[in-house]
């Protein structure tokens, strides 16, 4: 009894300290709760693998099964706190000592934490350990009193009283950052964007309805756990590093320049072969290459590193922005500002790089340097420099394990090989001689290819694999290699049934 007594006891403490946490931090520091510090430390702490197969696994749930683990665990520590506290007084300091240091460590160990961002975390620690020592605090003497039945009316009073304190800020904690996003969303459908100097030429005929997604479609992938809410009116973009001159721009300083519209597909590095980690869309943005030319690259700089508001750095071949290509400051995606998701109000988009080496969202500065002296987020963590897309394709129709009738059946899917275009796609029926699918125009070299293949399916179980040549004259290959460190490669093979 007295056990189950502790632990409840552990808990309800616990909760309110972190919903106070939790609230200091909304009002004051957004983005700097405990809660998301501790799942922003241990996203970054975790090895590559296990990184790779949350993603591959859980895809977009991995942000909220680590945030239910992470309270798991914390239900856990709070309730052998308060067993522990129920003989041994001295457990309060050390137990909410241990959370309150490890949610303050977390906090600043965020790239862009502040001494501040330990606030929160210590305040509810400190509350935490008050409300616990409350809660077992006996009147000398009266415990056997007040007890009726073995419920201590008074202890449920208090577990009552604080339960409901913690429901009060956490509703208010949820108030504030509900508030704020409305802020950002309402900033972000206030913005009107320029049209392009230099639009996108329009898609040719013939071209399939979905080659472009949308944006509620496009895949998303990165390690905020809460998006980050960018005030486009406070925000600044700072050039600066191996330059002769900085830079500093604002958003209306940005949709001044001359901007550029682009059809840009974007895949993710971790995308397995087959995956669903690739899009197309509409980009508006400032042209890199122009901003560049205007701060001086000095000679010597290969690497641009791009920092987001929350910390990420994203390391881009500086080639990559003044080869030509359409590296841009990115700031519209298909005819509307950024999504809140996708980077807003401004993020990199460099065509022919995977998202982690060219696509930094959220981005508020970038450091000319080299690659020498600086190993950008992923980089740091074995994932290649250069991020160059490899040549791919995928069937996505018939589904893998799907049951089509016998007769003429349309396969169908993408290939792409962003900077060198898409040559030819074939299909190998039963690891068969390989056949041309026909090719659907396209818009550009950097964007996918969609194809079809009329296959004349006979009863029966069925492989069927898809391999694509770009127009650089390179086949892609049929050996496996996993997305770690630098792209998956190997055929999209799917089984159906023929009948
Ligand atoms: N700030 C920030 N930018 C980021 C990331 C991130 O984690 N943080 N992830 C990158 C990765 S790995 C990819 S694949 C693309 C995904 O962009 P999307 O979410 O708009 O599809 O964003 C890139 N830019
Ligand atoms: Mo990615």
């Amino acid at each position: 009894m007295s056990r189950l007594r502790g632990a409840i006891c552990g808990i309800v403490a616990a909760g309110t300290g972190i919903a106070a946490a939790e609230l200091l931090a909304a009002a004051v520091r957004p983005g700097a709760g405990p809660l998301v510090a501790v799942g922003g430390a241990v996203i970054d702490a975790t090895p590559t693998p296990v990184k790779e197969f949350a993603v591959r696994e859980l895809g977009t749930h991995d942000k909220p099964v680590l945030l239910s683990v992470i309270g798991v665990v914390l239900i856990l520590l709070a309730a052998t706190t308060g067993i522990a506290a129920t003989r041994w007084r001295a457990a309060i300091p050390v137990g909410t000592g241990v959370l309150g240091a490890a949610g303050a460590a977390a906090a600043l160990s965020r790239p862009a934490g502040t001494v501040l961002d330990a606030v929160p975390a210590v305040f509810g620690a400190a509350l935490a350990g008050l409300a616990l020592w409350w809660l077992l605090r006996e009147r000398r003497g009266a415990a056997d009193v007040v007890r009726e039945n073995g419920v201590d009316r008074r202890l449920v009073l208090r577990l009552s009283l604080l339960a409901a304190g913690a429901g009060v800020a956490e509703a208010a904690g949820l108030t504030v950052s509900g508030q704020r996003e409305n802020a950002a969303g309402k900033s972000r459908e206030a913005i009107r964007l320029p049209a392009a100097a230099d639009p996108a030429t329009p898609l040719p005929n013939g071209i399939a309805a979905d080659f472009t997604t949308p944006n509620a479609n496009f895949y998303r992938v990165d390690t905020a756990l809460t998006v980050p809410r960018v005030d486009p009116s406070t925000w600044r973009l700072k050039i600066h590093g191996m330059v002769d001159r900085e830079i500093e721009l604002s958003l209306a300083d940005l949709l001044r320049r001359r901007l550029i519209e682009r059809d840009i597909t974007l895949n993710c590095v971790s995308n397995e072969v087959g995956g669903p980690y690739i899009g197309t869309a509409r980009w508006l943005g400032v042209p890199l290459a122009a901003l560049l030319g205007e701060a001086g690259v000095q000679s010597g700089a290969d690497q641009i590193v791009a920092r987001s508001v929350e910390g990420m750095t994203i390391g881009t071949p500086v080639a990559t922005a003044l080869d030509g290509r359409d590296t841009m400051l990115a700031v519209g995606m298909n005819g509307e500002p950024l999504p809140l998701d996708h980077g807003f109000p401004v993020r990199m988009l460099t065509p022919g790089l995977y998202g982690y080496a060219g696509a930094c969202k959220w981005v508020t500065e970038l450091e000319l340097t080299t690659f020498d002296r600086f190993d950008a987020y992923w980089v740091e963590r074995g994932w290649g420099q250069q991020g160059t897309v490899k040549t791919a394709s995928r069937i996505d129709k018939p589904k893998p394990f799907a049951r089509v009738e016998a007769g003429t059946v349309t396969v169908a899917g993408v290939a792409w090989a962003q900077r060198r275009g898409i040559a030819a796609v074939e299909i190998s029926v039963d690891g068969g001689p390989w056949a041309k699918a026909e090719l659907l125009p396209t818009a550009s070299i950097d964007t996918w290819t969609q194809w079809r293949f009329s296959w004349k399916a006979t009863a029966g179980p069925h492989s069927l694999a898809v391999r694509a040549t770009d127009k650089s004259g390179a086949v892609q290959p049929e050996a496996r290699a996993t997305p770690f460190p630098d792209g998956a490669t190997g055929w999209h093979t799917i089984s159906v049934t023929v009948g």
